[in-house]
């Protein structure tokens, strides 16, 4: 019998022990092990009972995702579930910390589950680019019904235990000692005659033309992901064919969806996300700072919603500004926040005021001296981020960490406003703060390991991705973004209009066209970043719609009007003629010749500009892998996750094949913005790709 399951009798009940750190993964081991120990509890006259329970933090949190792409070994998950499934003695589920997909599957092929009131139970699979694949769609709508069903499979995200007693997901739910529990509870089961057996039940009734409604509901979420589209046609199975005709469809469409290059890009995603936080240069042992007491500067937008952050995470936040006036406006934005999360039921009232009683507003810098970490969200001017940063040095106290929340500033030269070039850092957050997943980490060149190493567990902190990322112009994400966003300017001019560029690019998988973003963030905010800029090109396109926008105070949303229309304060676009029109005379003055433009080719020309980009920076050395590139634009820029961000993305296309789009665009467009790197001209010779590099 393998190590990492055992089998332990409790007077008539015996355990099933899975101990397979980190998260007892469904690998070969456990699969094997549990067979065994279901064989050799079957076959034991004095075992009347059996409890299914783990070691360390968690339930089985899934199938072992490594084990993708290789090839199987039996038994399978779904050998071993049928094997529990049709087990004749009473089974019980004992789950605390995390139930995941195949964990949660498991579970579900035993008679009756037990939760610790901490647990959380959920099939992920989805954002894995996967559906269930172990029965989980077939059973779990026959327990809890088709609805339920479908918004836990197609949104993966987990619920607690209060919600699955609900549904009828758990049977008990406790406080106590789960395994005990588990064992007494097994312990009463053992007499019962008739034990519920998932698989023969039938899914409640579905009303006619509930399928369409849903895949109506979800449409837009899921644009182009194959993923949910094939669960719901599981979950359509279970309701209208047998038990095994249904598994057969859910093992063909599994196989469909682990095969497909969208799984494959996810989770890349998955393993990227985690790897991440490994710094070569700082080590795991580093030794970090406590943070609790947080103070913002600046309560705009941004320095609201880093405190709003900071309060959602359980710390402390003095928030400052010039004037209380500013103040006050900062506090009604977090007040705002606050009301709508209650407003939809995302957290309580007494939530909400608990979050506010540790927000405190201050106009005086004498009040920072015991902050722990210092977030700066002034206006992206040097002259003004110096002066902060000069009497944030003579203020706060040794050890506190001072950070910029620029976007694209100069982070040494921030530093050497201080005394302390050591303590500074770049935490770069995206808006809105308070939602956005991603902080850009922005080493200096003298920030020490320490501050580093405290900074990314900070955005741990806060449940965002820390990503580190050198110190050039833009960082990584902005610095990308603007050969997107040039590339969108110049389609404009060339005659491709805002809202097909639009279009184009969101069926492709983005979240926003770059168009509704610019509106969306504030055209005049880029405007002024340009006008800041000295080192910008030499050519009168560039950039020129949005500027000529931005000079007639066409600002975007917040003024009704940007490169589309808005109705009385609605975030919905309209296209507007007259913008049309403005472009094509401005086209007509530089000299642009305006053509029908293809959707392949907005998107080569957006994306293989990220792609260029992304490359530079990965050879100038300002991230540190592609993978976290990939990160970056897959959490603050809503680049399809099921393309895996931009580098990942370029592998799938192939290397050599960007490459060769990307040397025709020099040809075509000339070398100014499209002269390939010599790093990816180095990949396209020699068949390499992004993922092989990341592992040299
Ligand atoms: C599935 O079940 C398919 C079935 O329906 C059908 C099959 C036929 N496998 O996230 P953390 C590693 S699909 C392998 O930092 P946390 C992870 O890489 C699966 N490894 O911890 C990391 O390794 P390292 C459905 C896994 O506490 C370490 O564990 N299940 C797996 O923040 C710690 O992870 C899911 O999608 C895995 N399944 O969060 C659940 N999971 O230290 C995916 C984790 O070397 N997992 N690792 O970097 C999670 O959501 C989180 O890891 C979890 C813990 C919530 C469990």
């Amino acid at each position: 019998m393998s190590e990492t399951v055992t089998l332990a009798r409790h007077g008539q009940v015996a355990v099933i022990t899975i101990d397979n750190p980190p998260v007892n993964a469904l690998s070969h081991a456990v699969r094997k092990g549990i067979g065994d120990c279901l064989a050799e509890a079957d076959g034991d006259d004095a075992i009347e009972a059996l409890v299914i329970y783990c070691a360390g933090r968690t339930f089985i949190a899934g199938a072992d995702i490594r084990e993708f792409g290789k090839p199987p070994q039996s038994p399978s998950l779904r050998e071993v579930l049928a094997q529990l499934d049709e087990f004749r003695k009473p089974t019980v589920a004992a789950i605390h910390g995390t139930a995941l997909g195949g964990g949660l599957e498991t579970a579900l092929c035993c008679h009756y589950r037990v939760a610790a009131s901490s647990a959380k139970l959920g099939l992920p699979e989805v954002r894995l680019g996967l559906l269930p694949g172990s029965g989980g769609t077939q059973r779990l709508p026959r327990l809890i019904g088709a609805e339920h069903a479908l918004d836990m499979m197609t949104g993966g995200k987990p619920v607690d235990p209060a919600t699955a007693m609900a549904w009828g997901l758990v049977d008990a739910c406790t406080d106590d000692e789960l395994l005990k529990t588990a064992i007494e509870f097994a312990d009463l089961k053992i007499t019962e005659k008739n034990l519920p057996r998932i698989s023969e039940r039938k899914v409640a009734n579905v009303e006619a033309g509930f399928f369409a409604a849903y895949r109506k509901k979800i449409a837009r979420r899921t644009r182009g992901f194959e993923a949910p589209e094939r669960i719901v046609q599981c979950v359509e199975a279970a309701v209208s064919v047998s038990f095994a005709d249904g598994m057969r469809k859910e093992r063909e469409l599994f196989r469909l969806c682990r095969d497909s290059s969208q799984s494959a890009a996810m989770r890349h995603l998955f393993f990227a996300e985690r790897q991440v936080a490994r710094v070569p240069d700082v080590p795991k042992e580093t030794e970090v700072r406590e943070i609790s007491k947080i103070a913002v500067i600046g309560a705009g937008t941004m320095g609201a919603g880093i405190a709003l952050s900071c309060l959602d995470a359980g710390l402390d936040v003095a928030m400052l500004d010039k004037d209380r006036q500013g103040l006050e406006r900062g506090r009604a934005t977090i007040e705002k926040s606050l009301a709508a999360a209650v407003g939809k039921g995302r957290i309580s009232d007494t939530q909400m005021q608990a979050r506010l009683s540790r927000l405190d507003l201050i106009d005086d810098f004498a009040a920072l001296a015991d902050a722990d970490l210092v977030i700066e969200a002034v206006f992206e001017t040097m002259a003004i981020k110096e002066e902060v940063f000069s009497a944030l040095d003579r203020v706060c106290r040794d050890g506190a960490i001072l950070a910029s929340n620029t976007s694209t500033l100069d982070i040494d030269r921030i530093a050497s406003a201080t005394s302390r070039p050591e303590d500074v850092i770049g935490l770069h957050f995206f808006s809105p703060a308070n939602i956005m997943k991603l902080l850009e980490i922005v080493r200096g060149a003298r920030t020490s390991a320490e501050v580093i190493a405290s900074s990314m567990r900070f955005a741990k902190q806060l449940s965002k991705i820390g990503v580190l990322v050198g110190n050039c112009f833009g960082f990584v994400g902005n610095r990308m973004l603007y050969g997107y966003g040039r590339e969108n300017q110049f389609l404009l001019l060339e005659g491709a209009a805002p809202e097909y560029i639009d279009q184009v690019l969101t069926d492709w998988g983005m979240a926003m066209g770059p168009n509704a973003v610019g509106d969306l963030a504030g055209l005049d905010v880029g405007y002024k970043v340009r006008q800041e800029r000295t080192d910008l090109p030499d050519d009168p396109r560039y950039y020129r719609v949005a500027d000529m926008l931005a000079e007639q105070g066409r600002y975007g949303q917040k003024t009704g009007r940007g490169i589309y229309l808005y109705d009385n304060g609605s975030r919905k676009p309209i296209a507007d003629p007259e913008v049309g029109e403005m472009i094509r005379r401005e086209a007509e003055r530089l000299g642009v010749e305006q053509r029908e433009i293809g959707g392949a080719e907005i998107i080569e020309r957006c994306i293989y500009a990220l792609v260029l980009e992304g490359a530079k920076i990965l050879e100038e050395g300002f991230a540190l892998r592609a993978s976290d590139i990939d990160v970056v634009w897959a959490n603050g820029y809503g680049f399809p996750r099921y393309r895996g961000g931009p580098m990942f993305y370029a592998d799938t296309m192939g290397v050599e094949k960007v490459y060769d789009a990307i040397c025709g665009f020099a040809e075509r467009f000339g070398p100014q913005y499209w002269s390939p790197s010599e790093l990816l001209a180095r990949l396209a010779r020699d068949g390499g790709t992004f993922a092989e590099l990341d592992k040299e």
